[in-house]
């Protein structure tokens, strides 16, 4: 439907047509970065799922490939569900999921590629006994899937951990094989958090205290921690915590009992759901991924004949400089779609007002941004607005501040990318307590059935820093990281009239008593001409 054609993006993965969930089994093979996810191939509203999967050499530009894992076996005809992918040190590669089966059980499967010689790895070959795992005695047979990459270890057997519940716990279960097709149930979890639900798309990895490069799921020893993640099926967030993995007994516990997985932090506070990392031996790093569904109807999915993108792929590290959280950052292979760029130092943004950025069109960039911020009026002034606020309109003493993407001119329709800095009304001069970062979409669109929310959450800043800033825009998807990517925001926004060459680009002060001095470098990016792969041209 060319009415709606303009929310299609232009750099970030999404299906031809029809709906896409869940990335799945992501890996590097042979020269080709390997995408699979949920596909509904019939219609744009979930259903059928089978696996969608598309080819890239640098993880932006895509193509399209045909489907990988159908439902065409009695464990899987209810769906082929999300999965991981594990590679051998011979160079095997074995795909487990989730199927769901003829009698609506969840079980896990094995399927590999038929040629892994093919760099494309076009077709696959289910075992033929599958399932390989089914629910073990008292886990519902709804409350079982998702079946993480394996590690291997010190007693020479692969593990795994899947996402399961019991009661109202969410935890996740324990693995071990040798051949990927007879497997023993730990008697330990890898860990339980009362109160959280259903865990889904469970992902387990170990990154370096040093911050420096990814490691492989199998890394362990000193200097490594591991990262626990869930996807909470109840209130649909990805929650992570950073702990430390007991290999002796295979379990694992958060280094802050008070940020545990579900109850800490996410890894993005927007839209942002079934994320899963797999480690890029070509790059040495760890590469995540994230599903962004709509926030419109599904009507108006259905006419627009699509639904669904996945995140630009992240590199992922352990903060060194904080040591609480992870850092997520765009892979540096989008910076080959910059295409010409502006610069503006040091612009002065006064309480109450608006500045026009003119960069020409506004609709695909890549914003690097920092601000700084001049006191204005007497000490002791008290900041009375925790956090988000209601939106960027609510004014307090220290914010929000910050850019206004997707926006018309008459700035009616406009989304706010902002901080609020709180002091917690102690009443010193300096400002430095605590820090919001937050997206507001209440007025990002004028379309009536879209939902609209204020997104965020505190970010640490350390002393030394600047507030800084990095903005993805793509037509109706805004990606926002602060602080180097301790706090990520996704937003799925749907503009009527700041679309193409309407939309502009602002940066906006709406606190009260502080000046904003922003500098900031803003590239236009091409688009990724994301397409089938052309079987039929000449290699
Ligand atoms: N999506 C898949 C499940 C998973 C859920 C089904 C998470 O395997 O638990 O499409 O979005």
């Amino acid at each position: 439907n060319a009415m709606l054609s303009w929310q299609r993006t232009a750099f970030h993965f999404q299906p031809e047509r029809n709906w896409m969930n869940d990335p799945n089994g992501p890996l590097f093979h042979k020269g080709w970065y390997h995408l699979f996810y949920q596909y509904n191939p019939f219609s744009a509203v979930w259903g059928n799922i089978t696996w969608g999967h598309a080819v890239s050499r640098d993880l932006i530009h895509w193509l399209y490939l045909p489907e990988a894992i159908v439902r065409d076996m009695w464990f899987d005809i209810n769906g082929a569900w999300s999965g991981s992918a594990t590679l051998l040190p011979g160079g095997e590669i074995v795909m487990l999921y989730t199927g769901y089966t003829h009698q609506q059980v969840q079980v896990q499967n094995l399927a590999y590629p038929a040629d892994a010689s093919d760099p494309l790895l076009l077709n696959w070959v289910k075992y033929a006994k599958n399932p390989v795992m089914v629910p073990p005695p008292g886990i519902g047979p709804n409350d079982f899937r998702d079946p993480t990459t394996a590690w291997f270890g010190p007693d020479n057997k692969w593990t795994l951990t899947l996402g399961s519940m019991l009661n109202d716990s969410g935890l996740s279960l324990v693995y071990k094989t040798t051949d990927f097709i007879n497997y023993e149930l730990n008697d330990h979890f890898l860990h339980i958090v009362p109160g959280t639900g259903m865990w889904e798309c469970v992902d387990f990895y170990p990154v370096s205290i040093n911050g420096s490069v990814g490691l492989d799921t199998s890394a362990n020893g000193p200097g490594v921690k591991h990262v626990l993640k869930a996807s909470l099926d109840d209130t649909k967030l990805d929650y992570y915590a950073i702990g430390t993995y007991f290999i002796e007994n295979d379990t694992w516990i958060p280094d802050d009992p008070d940020l545990d997985v579900g109850i800490g932090l996410r890894l993005d506070y927007g839209k942002y759901y079934a994320s899963k990392s797999f480690y890029d031996q070509n790059k040495q790093r760890r590469v995540l991924w994230g599903w962004i569904n709509e926030s419109d109807s599904e009507v108006a999915d259905i006419t627009k004949g699509w639904a669904s993108l996945q995140t630009i792929p992240r590199t992922v590290l352990y903060d060194k400089k904080t040591g609480t959280n992870l850092l997520q950052w765009p892979v540096e292979e989008i910076e080959s779609l910059r295409l010409s760029s502006h610069e503006f130092k040091e612009l002065l943004v006064k309480p109450g007002t608006v500045v026009p950025l003119h960069i020409g069109p506004a609709t695909q960039l890549d914003i690097i941004a920092e601000f700084e911020i001049e006191l204005l009026g007497s000490e002791g002034i008290v900041n009375n607005v925790e956090g988000c606020g209601v939106g960027a309109v609510e004014r307090s003493a220290f914010g929000p501040f910050g850019i206004l993407a997707i926006a018309n001119d008459q700035l009616s329709e406009l989304t706010p990318i902002y901080f609020r800095l709180s002091n917690h009304g102690n009443g010193t001069s300096t400002i430095t307590t605590s820090t919001s970062f937050c997206v507001d979409e209440t007025r990002s669109s004028k379309a009536p059935d879209v939902s609209k929310q204020v997104f965020g959450s505190k970010v640490p800043v350390l002393n030394d820093e600047k507030l800084s800033l990095r903005v993805l825009v793509d037509h109706s998807i805004i990606e926002s990281f602060a602080q180097g990517g301790r706090t990520v925001i996704s937003s799925r926004v749907y503009p009527t009239e700041a679309i193409y060459g309407a939309a502009r680009l602002f940066l906006f002060n709406n606190a009260t008593d502080i000046n904003i001095k922003a500098s900031l470098k803003i590239w236009q990016l091409n688009s990724a001409f994301i397409r089938p792969f052309p079987f039929h041209d000449t290699q």
